[in-house]
C-alpha cells in the first residue's frame, strides 16, 4: 500500500480523499494555489504545496507543478478528485511517465470514453443499450439527411468532443437540419478543436439515471446500482438520489450487470459512472465518466462502501473489498448540491462566510470544506457543500433532509439553500415523478 497520496484538487473533495487516506493510515499531500492558502483542505492534509497563482490553468490544471510537487514530497500516487485534470489522459501518461502511480482508470479507457463517438461505439459492442443513431461520426450534409431519414425526428446533433451537455442541437424536423448540423459542426471546431458530430434521435422526456460501476483492473467488475440525477439546471445536477425511484430491483439487477460486465471486459480500473436517458422502462447509453462523481456519497450511504477506499486499494493492486455478492441496498440517500450563488439567476456570490453550522444526527452527512471566518474565492466552482441523507425509505430520506436543512447555516454569501425547501414542498419531489426537464420548468414559474 502507498504510504503517502497526494491529491491534485481542493475543495469537500480534497478532504474526502484526506479522510479516505487518514482512515487507511496513509499520509496525505494537498496541493494549493497561492488564493488557497488559508482553504480546509490545506490545514487538513498532513502537508501542502503551493503549486501556482489563483487561475486553476496556472495551479490546479499544471501538470508540471503537480507532479514536482509529489516529487518534492515523496507522495507515490495521486487521486484527482472530480474536475480538474480527473478526466485529462495527457496528465495520465505524464504521472505515470514519472513512476507515479495514477489512482483511476488508464490513460487509455480515459481516452476512450472522452471521445463520445468511440465511447458509444465501445458500449455498444460491449452489449450496452445505446440511443438509436448514426453509426459514428456523420461527414456531411447529406449523410446527415439519410440517417434522419432513418432514424426520424426530432434529433439531436453532438459534437464528439463534447459531453456533459456542452455541443448540442436539436433539429425538429428536416427544415432545421442543415443549420443544426452546421452549427454543432463549427461549434465542436471552435469549443474543442475536433468538428466530428454524431446523431441520435431526440428523446423528449427521459430521466437521467446512472449506474455505479467499480473495477480492479484485473477483469473484474461490479455494479453499485444507479442514481436518477435527473434535477439539473444548465447541465448543473441541483438534487440527487440513490436508488432511482422509478427502477425496479429486476431492472436495477439486469442494467447492472450489463454495465459490470462491459467494464470488466475493458479491465477497467476504478470508479465509473455510465450515463442513460432512462424513457418508457428502456435505457439508452450517452456517455461514461472515468472519475468519482460529486454524488457518489448517495450511493455509499446506500450500500455502506467507502469507494475513495477501494479506488486507492485497485490503484495499488489489490482486490476490491468486496464481490457483487455482499452489495445489497439499504434504504434511501439523497444529496443537494449547495452552491454560493445568488437566486434567482444563480449568479455566483463569493465572499467572506460569517456563520457555519453543519448539521448533524443520525443520517446526515455533510461534506463541505467551509469553515467561519473562511472566504470563498471567486476563481474556482461555486460548490461549497453537500448535504447527503440517508433514511430507511424514501419518506424517511426527504423528511431528514427537511429536518437537516433547518439546522444548516451559512452566512455572509448568497447560497442556493432558499431552493431545496421549496422543492421538498413540491409534490412531484416527493413522488419522485420528475424528468431531466422538470427543474428548469420549475424554476421559471417558481423563481424568476
Ligand atoms: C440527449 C437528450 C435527448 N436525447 N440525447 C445533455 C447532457 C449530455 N450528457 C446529454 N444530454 C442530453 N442528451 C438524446 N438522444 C437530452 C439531453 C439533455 C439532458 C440529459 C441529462 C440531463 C439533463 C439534460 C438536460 C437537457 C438535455
Amino acid at each position: 500500500m502507498f504510504d503517502k497520496i497526494l491529491i491534485a484538487n481542493r475543495g469537500e473533495i480534497a478532504l474526502r480523499v484526506i479522510r479516505a487516506c487518514r482512515e487507511m493510515g496513509i499520509k496525505s499531500v494537498a496541493v494549493h494555489s497561492t488564493a488557497d492558502a488559508d482553504a480546509m483542505h490545506v490545514r487538513m492534509a498532513d502537508e501542502a504545496v503551493c503549486i501556482g497563482p489563483p487561475a486553476g490553468t496556472d495551479s490546479y490544471l499544471r501538470i508540471p507543478n503537480i507532479i514536482a510537487a509529489c516529487e518534492v514530497t515523496g507522495a507515490q500516487a495521486i487521486h484527482p478528485g472530480y474536475g480538474f485534470l480527473s478526466e485529462n489522459a495527457a496528465f495520465v501518461q505524464a504521472v505515470q511517465d514519472h513512476g507515479i502511480t495514477f489512482i483511476g482508470p488508464t490513460a487509455e479507457d480515459i481516452r476512450t470514453m472522452g471521445d463520445k463517438i468511440t465511447a458509444k461505439d465501445t458500449m455498444k459492442k460491449l452489449g450496452v443499450p445505446c440511443v438509436p443513431g448514426s453509426d459514428g461520426g456523420v461527414p456531411d450534409y447529406e449523410t446527415a439527411q439519410k440517417v434522419c431519414e432513418e432514424i426520424g425526428y426530432p434529433v439531436i446533433i453532438k459534437a464528439t468532443a463534447g459531453g456533459g451537455g456542452r455541443g448540442m442541437k436539436l433539429a425538429e424536423s428536416a427544415a432545421d437540419l442543415e443549420t443544426a448540423f452546421r452549427t454543432a459542426r463549427s461549434e465542436g471546431k471552435s469549443n474543442f478543436g475536433n468538428d466530428e458530430v454524431y446523431i441520435e434521435k431526440y428523446l423528449g422526456k427521459p430521466r437521467h439515471i446512472e449506474v455505479q460501476v467499480f473495477g480492479d483492473g484485473k477483469g473484474n467488475a461490479v455494479h453499485l446500482g444507479e442514481r436518477d440525477c435527473s434535477l439539473q439546471r444548465r447541465h448543473q445536477k441541483v438534487f440527487e438520489e440513490a436508488p432511482g425511484p422509478s427502477i425496479s430491483q429486476e431492472l436495477r439487477d439486469q442494467i447492472g450487470k450489463t454495465c459490470a460486465d462491459a467494464v470488466a471486459n475493458i479491465n477497467y480500473a476504478g470508479a465509473g459512472t455510465i450515463e442513460f436517458l432512462y424513457e418508457d422502462g428502456e435505457f439508452f447509453f450517452i456517455e461514461m465518466n472515468t472519475r468519482l462523481q460529486v454524488e457518489h456519497p448517495v450511493t455509499e450511504s446506500i450500500y455502506g462502501v467507502d469507494l475513495v477506499r477501494e479506488q486507492i486499494r485497485v490503484a495499488a493492486g489489490l482486490p476490491m473489498s468486496f464481490t457483487q455478492d455482499d452489495l445489497e441496498i439499504n434504504g434511501h440517500s439523497i444529496e443537494v448540491r449547495i452552491n454560493a450563488e445568488r437566486l434567482p439567476n444563480f449568479a455566483p456570490c463569493p465572499g467572506k462566510v460569517t456563520q457555519f453550522h453543519a448539521p448533524g444526527g443520525l443520517g446526515v452527512r455533510m461534506d463541505s470544506a467551509l469553515y467561519e471566518g473562511y472566504s470563498i474565492p471567486p476563481y474556482y466552482d461555486s460548490l461549497i457543500g453537500k448535504l447527503i441523507v440517508h433514511g430507511r425509505n424514501r419518506d424517511e430520506a426527504l423528511a431528514r433532509l427537511h429536518r437537516a436543512l433547518g439546522e444548516l447555516i451559512i452566512d455572509g454569501v448568497e447560497t442556493t439553500l432558499p431552493l431545496f425547501d421549496a422543492l421538498l414542498a413540491e409534490p412531484d419531489i416527493q413522488s419522485g415523478d420528475y424528468t431531466i426537464h422538470w427543474l428548469e420548468k420549475w424554476l421559471e414559474t417558481n423563481l424568476q
